[in-house]
This record gives structure tokens, C-alpha cells and sequence, in this order.
């Protein structure tokens, strides 16, 4: 398959970078204590889901219910404690895949934009030695509704520009898959369920397969 798309926007947990631990951390101490049982299965469901709506999925098996002011504060202590984790993260935590094959991808002359629910993107990013790499960059900061609504990549393709149909979407997750597919947009699944709920267009085989199926932007 070759593609004729111009931009690509990349969701970032589990496309760019690994963060999965450190959620899974942050969550597992406030479940803990408040006594609610959470494992890495269940951390799976949080995949490309926004802060809040996580959150109610780890209260599904709580046997209290809680209050909104309550459930925000729970939601910023997981915040803080995944915030001191990601200062943990470095340039080096940069797959050379992942590397070579953005640069080679701005060589071909593609836009390329970021398209995650994280209020934290740009802090990640920073982190990567990613912080100025990105054309465009859509987080949670920038939208009311979180994937599985179109909205972050709506709004990266606006950043960038370009017209929805104009751009690949790659993502890890059902929910992001999801989205690009109600944007308009062409889904590329690299991993997990992504590649598991059938939505998708495309399977890539790995995060350089881009290479194989994005031959240019103006070819
Ligand atoms: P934060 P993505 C998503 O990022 C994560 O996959 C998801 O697990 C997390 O809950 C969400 O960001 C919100 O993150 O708490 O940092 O705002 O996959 O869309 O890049
Ligand atoms: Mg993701």
C-alpha cells in the first residue's frame, strides 16, 4: 500500500514514547490507598483515554462513590506523582527508529503533528528532546472532548493547515483509532488494541513501515 497523504499526526503515549509504567504507577498508588484493586489490565483500558474518564474506570470497583471535588483532587495527586516520574524520562528513552524515521519523513517532505489526549504532551516532549521537532502539536489542553471524539486531530490538521482527508493518523489505541476514522483521516495501527478492533486501515509492522507506505508528499 502507498499512501498519498501529506501530514502525519502521531498520537504520543505508545507511539512516540512509553509512559504506560509510569501511569500505571501513578494509578496504582492512588488505587492502593484508596483500596481499590487495579492491575496492568486494567491499566490497558486507560490507553489514549483522557485523565478523568481513566480515573472513572479505575472507580468502576470501588464500593463507595465519591464526590466531584473529590474525584478531581484524586485525578491531580495522580497527576503530581506521574509528573515527578516523567522527570525520569530522557532523550536517550528516543527509539532510534522512532528517530530516523521522523527525520527521514520531514526529508520526504511531510508535515508532521502531534495529536495526544495528554495534558502533559509537551512536557513529554520536552523531555524526548522533542520539544521544538513537531509542526503542530493537539494535546488535552486544546480540547473539550477526549478520543474516542475527532477533536485533537481535527484540531492538529487545523494547526497544520491541511484537510482532514490530507492526513495519517498512527495510533495505539481503539480509541485513537476510532477518532481518526470519525476526523476523516486515514488510521494507521502500530500496537495493541489498535490493531485488534478492526477499524483501522492499515497494520504497520513497525514504526519505520511508514517508510514503506509514505513515499513522498508531493509524489
Ligand atoms: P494526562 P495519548 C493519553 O495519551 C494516554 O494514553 C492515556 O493513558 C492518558 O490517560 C491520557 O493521555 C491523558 O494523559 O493525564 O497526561 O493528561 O495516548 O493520547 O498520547
Ligand atoms: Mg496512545
Amino acid at each position: 500500500m502507498k499512501l498519498e497523504e501529506k501530514a502525519v499526526i502521531f498520537d504520543l503515549d505508545g507511539v512516540i514514547c512509553f509512559t504506560d509504567k509510569y501511569h500505571y504507577q501513578a494509578w496504582k498508588a492512588l488505587a492502593d490507598k484508596l483500596g481499590i484493586y487495579f492491575d496492568e489490565k486494567i491499566n490497558n483500558r486507560l490507553r489514549g483515554v483522557s485523565r478523568m474518564a481513566s480515573l472513572e474506570i479505575i472507580l468502576e470497583r470501588a464500593d463507595k462513590t465519591y464526590t466531584q471535588e473529590e474525584k478531581e483532587a484524586f485525578a491531580e495527586e495522580k497527576n503530581d506523582n506521574y509528573k515527578e516520574l516523567l522527570k525520569n524520562m530522557k532523550e536517550s528513552d528516543l527509539s532510534e527508529e522512532v528517530k530516523t524515521t521522523l527525520e527521514e519523513l520531514r526529508a520526504r517532505g511531510y508535515l508532521l503533528a502531534i495529536g495526544s489526549s495528554s495534558k502533559n504532551t509537551k512536557f513529554i516532549l520536552g523531555q524526548l528532546g522533542l520539544g521544538d521537532f513537531f509542526d503542530a502539536i493537539a494535546d488535552g489542553t486544546d480540547i473539550t472532548h477526549s478520543k474516542p471524539d475527532p477533536e485533537v486531530f481535527l484540531k492538529a490538521a487545523e494547526k497544520l493547515g491541511m484537510k482532514p482527508e490530507d492526513c495519517a493518523v498512527v495510533e495505539d489505541a481503539k480509541a485513537g483509532i476510532e477518532a481518526a476514522k470519525a476526523a476523516n483521516m486515514t488510521a494507521l495501527a502500530l500496537d495493541g488494541d489498535a490493531r485488534d478492533c478492526g477499524m483501522q486501515d492499515y497494520n504497520l509492522e513497525g514504526f519505520f513501515d511508514l517508510l514503506n507506505i509514505l513515499p513522498g508528499a508531493g509524489e
